[in-house]
């Protein structure tokens, strides 16, 4: 049977603006100019990224995985039972169904309920879980992290029972360290009591070389993955992208422990016509950035967490060494 999927979007898609085209513009007419990191996963962008997950050279889907594998059992241990646990962004469930089953096994009560925005790909996802499960349930929310944490709030008030919010997959990376800091504490005042749990996911500050090849393999799956996002920025705008005008470019900077992907113009590009004034022309060489991936050592967690009011309960890191997956609470 098919799986439960609630749809959590909020009445701005419901408004006769498109949202998404409104978001590309403002983005466009600010300074430097941006297009929202959102654009990146429609359908054909969440496929080519979970090609990227499997790429060596992406090595954090790897490390969490191996994280998860090693210690999964442990993390189920500690989350308290009859948790509600919403996961933002579940993605493919392969990494989270070990968490999953390690509760199961445990005989843990659990409401997972895995968020993410496409509809398609989630009832994918909870379809090739095991169908065996009797301790945790398991349902879609269909919807953006905002429609997430409001939606959680509501289940905070009417739930006494203890929430867990996983974030996995460094996602937190793509929010700059103010934003990521924002972000968690706004879950923190609204939608969480004392006793509530995080669990993230996040890549550290590796070797400059190796970060950087993780976002420009040889086999171009995320420039395809990047440049994907003009088409599909394409279909919110009348005159949008020649895909032919932009190129991909992927920036790491080292000190600050950040990698940035951009688009970058290929000649003079004039799309003064749909930006609406000067903003719109762009000559060669121009970036437009789409993404940014933070990296974080083992300490800049720990001074995030404070600002969030967060206290860290555990951490577990690969044996690399080169990931780290930490419990939080609030
Ligand atoms: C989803 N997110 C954490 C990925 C990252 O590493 O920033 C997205 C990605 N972009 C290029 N490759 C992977």
């Amino acid at each position: 049977d098919s799986p439960r999927i609630i749809d959590i979007r909020s009445s701005r898609h419901a408004s006769t603006e498109d949202p998404v085209r409104k978001d590309i513009l403002d983005g466009l007419r600010s300074f430097p100019p941006k297009i929202p990191t959102y654009i990146l996963y429609d359908a054909q962008g969440l496929q080519l990224f979970d090609a990227i997950t499997r790429l060596e050279c992406y090595y954090l889907t790897a490390s969490e995985l191996s994280i998860l594998t090693q210690y999964g059992k442990d993390l189920a241990s500690l989350l308290p039972d009859n948790s509600t646990v919403v996961e933002l962004g579940c993605g493919s469930l392969n990494k989270t169904r070990l968490l999953l089953y390690a509760l199961e096994s445990q005989r843990k009560k659990t409401n997972y309920y895995a968020l993410d925005l496409s509809s398609s790909e989630l009832k994918k996802a909870i379809c090739g879980l095991d169908r065996g499960l009797k301790y945790v349930s398991v349902v879609g929310l269909h919807g953006t992290y905002d429609d997430g944490r409001k939606w959680l709030a509501r289940a905070r008030s009417k739930s006494s029972g203890p929430l867990v919010v996983l974030w996995l997959g460094s996602s937190i990376g793509n929010l700059s360290r103010a934003d990521a800091e924002l972000f968690l504490s706004q879950f923190v005042s609204e939608s969480l009591i004392p006793g509530d749990m995080f669990v993230i996911g996040i890549d550290r500050r590796n070797d400059p070389n190796v970060v950087w090849k993780a976002y420009n393999d040889d086999l171009g799956i995320t420039r395809k993955f990047i440049l994907n996002g003009l088409a599909h920025a394409n279909r919110h705008l009348d005159q949008g992208f020649q895909l032919k005008d932009w190129e991909y470019e992927g920036v790491y900077h080292k000190e600050e422990g950040y990698h940035e992907a951009f688009y970058t113009a290929q000649r003079d590009v004039d799309m003064r016509g749909i930006v609406g004034n000067e903003s719109g022309y762009f000559p060669t060489g121009a970036r437009i950035l789409v993404e940014q991936s933070w990296k974080y050592s083992p300490q800049e967690v720990a001074i995030l967490a404070d600002g969030c009011g967060l206290f860290p309960l555990q951490r577990w890191t690969d044996a690399a060494g080169t990931y780290d997956l930490h419990l939080l609470q609030v």
